[in-house]
């Protein structure tokens, strides 16, 4: 397949500033009509043709400016089409076929509804068009079908018109006057009922909000209307962002590859992040439904009034789009937790996908297959990265930055290179240098020791950026860490600071320390870096003690932790420091259950034990059995070692009546850490405790924790808890989705074979992303089962993706990455991993996961 490179932008030689489409709907057959206004692009090269993009769909007839033609041709699946004049109409008819669309990508039918999904190249699944997000297009759309079908007819913009149509029929007439490229275009047609409400904007103009959802899904609703429209008001309060419709839709679908969908004013949302009440939904989905609902609305502006130019820069509009998601949602909750949550995804997720064989700038130079490149890097430190410019350059003047980003760009499609510019010019920061960032692939390791001499402390700084495919040598990035220094006696802290090791080596002073002080850096985590400290355990346990930044606290826990476990899995412990270590873990995780000024939230954060894959991460070449088994053993001390403090929060906790306040949900949080490490501690007293919260809650976060718990012991309560969710949930979806993934991601030493069996269960389909991540993916990140020793959880990740591919490529390519970590593996598993890879690279296989399967192989 053709690789596609950066450097070879060119404006498209045509502009289409309007469209013209008709739709006569069905769920088997759908007949298309587009008209294209097109005139030259004065800013482009002369073209005697136009290349519409096309993809597994014939034109059922071509017209320019009314005639019919006869003179275009195929190339692959584009529709060429000789133009000789400056301006012209062209028409072109399709016929596509939604039910037997089971890519997702493009128009297609789920539960009985139809609806459509165009970033970043189904728009071509529908029409031929030039189908790349710098040509803008305002749409004026029919739709029109079977009314008691598809009484709900919606599409992007306003409605200009609707009425009775032919027979049984009806239609709707919509405009959307924002010029918009086609990956935003959407379209739905269903039974559908709406949850209505309205928002007044900052200049006073009521714009009326829909979600729509299947009929009995509408009590769980509510939450997400709330959250759209504190997302409208906090866009408004703090990027100076208005909505520009009367009309802002949400339609939630079952069958969805993402999350969801920006589309204008048609926001088109995978079920599991629009529907929550208490019964069904855990803490965890509520905020996955604020977080997602505002990343879409915010997509307004950051994505939608200004695109990308191509797609080597989704990032300008993802990154800075999740940056405003995490913002609003610290806004929302508790921001030092949201903090660390974002932090904990960005290291399970981007940091091993950026030291792997997919690494790749969040501005990548090439790619096969744009839908391989919706990553955590392009997101994930994406945000990170435009985090960093607003630390530097303070809240005030972010925002001086962003209003000149948008001022400039508005209606346009922009590169990452006019937002680094605008930040330049609006926020006063120098970005020579730091446009490294957009550049390099790879997460800078810091290193840091401190030196005393005197009263004077220096800090030590020096960074190194590893090699990443295509990038073997790497310059020094400027890296803004905030550090402070406390003293050892008085436990005061100096004042916080903003450094930026913008070389590769850089020496800070601090006048004024009789003693060594102790040494708090990259506070907030102000830089998306791996530090490396010459702390000493009793350095990291004064500083998860009493630092006075939430992260660095939870960080400096977490470090204490990570060195016990590495060492231990790499045999440096005898027993005497083996002890040594697990006291002082055990007189931190005290500390942490019994300071009175913690609150619950926070407390669940710093118990939090880091992630087997986490620990992995830190090692050059892993061995996934020799981790579990240690981290397992290091919770069962803990949990013996503490099991009454435990038992005690567990009961304080439990008395905490439900709501959905803070106070409630932290002590939900802390009520799951207990039974967590009570599970390994004391199986026994676990088991009782978890089979009483699982039969008395009155709640899904309290349901599913218990019965998370459960899934890994043995014993006659997993298997009633287990009959029990199933029964009490069977035909909800979502929940049932929970079901599959608490067993495929449990500690239960056969889980393997659970998940098996339960691809064999007559609620499972491939059909559906949402049923098949619950099993899968959930199994891919259960490091103990996953890794199996005889190569067998391998072999069943690679025979799912040989049976999706062929159904849903862009789900199944979804599944190399973690076969793509052979190398970093111990040499027996790494082999078994690599023979999977080359069964699958043997295989006929999409563009999605040829390309992956070829760079993880690479
Ligand atoms: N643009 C794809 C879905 C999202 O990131 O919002
Ligand atoms: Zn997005």
């Amino acid at each position: 397949p053709a690789l596609f490179r950066r450097k070879d932008y060119r404006p498209f030689p045509w502009l289409v500033p309007e469209v013209a489409m008709d739709f006569a709907l069905g769920l088997e057959r759908t007949d298309v009509t587009t008209v294209l206004r097109v005139a030259r692009n004065p800013a482009a090269e002369h073209a005697d043709t136009i290349r519409l993009n096309g993809d597994e769909i014939e034109p059922a007839g071509v017209w320019v400016d009314d005639e019919p033609a006869s003179d275009w041709r195929m190339d692959g699946g584009d529709l060429i089409i000789p133009l000789s004049g400056d301006a012209h109409d062209i028409r072109v008819d399709t016929v596509v076929a939604p039910s037997a669309n089971t890519k997702l990508m493009g128009l297609y039918a789920s539960d009985g509804m139809l609806c459509t999904q165009c970033e970043s190249e189904g728009f071509r699944r529908i029409t031929f068009f030039p189908d790349r997000p710098d040509v803008l297009s305002t749409y004026r759309v029919r739709m029109a079908g079977p009314k008691a079908q598809f009484p709900v007819l919606l599409c992007n913009g306003n409605l200009e018109a609707e009425g009775a149509g032919e027979g049984d029929h009806h239609f709707a007439e919509w405009h959307d006057p924002w010029p918009k490229p086609s990956y935003l275009f959407a379209l739905v047609a269903g039974q559908l009922v709406a949850n209505s409400d309205s928002f007044t904007t900052m200049s006073g103009r009521e714009v009326a909000l829909n979600i729509w959802v299947r009929d009995g899904d509408l009590p769980r609703t509510g939450h997400a209307m709330e959250s759209l429209k504190k997302s409208m008001r906090w866009d408004e309060e703090v990027f100076g962002r208005e909505y520009d419709l009367d009309l802002f839709n949400v339609v939630a679908v079952s069958d969805f590859n993402m999350g969801a969908m920006e589309n204008k004013g048609l926001n088109v949302f995978n079920t599991k992040y629009v529907l929550a009440d208490e019964d069904t939904a855990t803490d965890g989905d509520f905020d996955g439904i604020e977080g997602v609902i505002a990343h879409e609305y915010f997509h307004n502006w950051s994505g939608n009034r200004v695109t990308c130019r191509d797609w080597f820069q989704l990032s300008l509009k993802e990154g800075f789009t999740v940056l405003r998601d995490q913002l609003f949602s610290q806004d929302m909750g508790s921001a030092p937790v949201k903090r660390i949550e974002d932090v904990r995804v960005l290291r399970g997720v981007q940091f091993p996908e950026d030291s792997g064989p997919l690494a790749h700038p969040i501005r990548p130079d090439s790619y096969k297959e744009i839908s391989n490149f919706y990553t955590s890097t392009i997101y994930n430190k994406g945000a990170e990265v435009i985090r960093m410019m607003r630390t530097m350059a303070g809240e005030q003047r972010f925002r001086q930055g962003t209003d000149l980003y948008f001022e400039r760009h508005d209606g346009e499609a922009a590169t990452c290179e006019d937002f680094v510019r605008a930040m330049e010019d609006g926020a006063g920061l120098d970005l020579g240098q730091f446009r490294l960032w957009y550049e390099q692939a790879g997460t800078p390791r810091v290193i840091a020791r401190l030196e005393h001499d005197g009263t004077t402390a220096k800090v030590h700084l020096s960074q190194e950026v590893p090699a990443t495919p295509g990038q073997p040598h790497k310059r020094p990035m400027p890296i803004p860490l905030k550090l402070a220094l406390f003293d050892r006696d008085t436990y005061e802290r100096g004042e916080e600071q903003l450094v930026v090791l913008d070389e590769a080596q850089k020496t800070i002073a601090f006048g004024g320390f009789a003693e060594t002080p102790v040494l708090s850096i990259n506070r907030g985590f102000s830089a998306p870096v791996t530090i490396a400290r010459e702390a000493s355990r009793d350095d990291l346990v004064f500083l998860a003690a009493r630092d006075d930044d939430p992260f660095a606290r939870y960080e400096a826990l977490q470090e204490l932790v990570v060195r016990q476990l590495k060492d231990a899995v790499e045999g440096k412990l005898d027993s005497e420091a083996r002890d040594k270590g697990e006291l002082a873990i055990g007189d931190a995780l005290s500390a942490v259950l019994a300071d009175g000024n913690l609150d619950d939230s926070m407390r669940g954060e710093l118990l939090l034990l880091p992630s087997e894959g986490y620990i992995a991460e830190t090692l050059a070449v892993a061995d996934p059995a020799r981790i579990h088994a240690e981290r397992r053993g290091l919770r069962a001390v803990l949990g013996r070692m503490l099991e009454a403090e435990f038992v005690a929060l567990h009961d304080r906790a439990s008395a905490v009546p439900f709501s959905l306040d803070a106070e409630a949900r932290g002590a939900r949080k802390v009520k799951a850490q207990a039974l967590v490490y009570l599970a390994d501690g004391n199986p026994e007293r676990s088991a009782e405790m978890a089979f009483a919260q699982y039969q008395g809650a009155d709640n899904m976060t309290d349901r599913q924790s218990a019965l998370m718990v459960l899934t890994g012991l043995d014993g006659v309560e997993r298997t009633n808890a287990l009959i029990d969710f199933y029964n009490r949930y069977q035909g909800n979806a979502l929940v049932i989705d929970k079901w599959f993934a608490l067993q495929a991601s449990s500690m239960h030493p056969h889980c393997l074979e659970h998940v098996k069996a339960l691809a064999g269960h007559r609620d499972f389909t491939l059909k559906n992303p949402n049923r098949v991540r619950s099993l899968y993916m959930a199994f891919a990140a259960n490091p103990h089962a996953f890794h199996a020793a005889d190569g067998e959880g391998y072999r069943m990740i690679a025979n799912l993706i040989l049976a999706l591919d062929p159904i849903n490529p862009q789900t199944a390519s979804r599944f190399v990455p973690p076969l793509g970590r052979w190398r970093r593996i111990e040499p027996g598993r790494s082999a078994l991993m690599r023979e999977q890879l080359e069964r699958l690279a043997a295989a006929d296989l999409s563009r999605d996961t040829a390309e992956q399967v070829s760079r993880s192989l690479g």
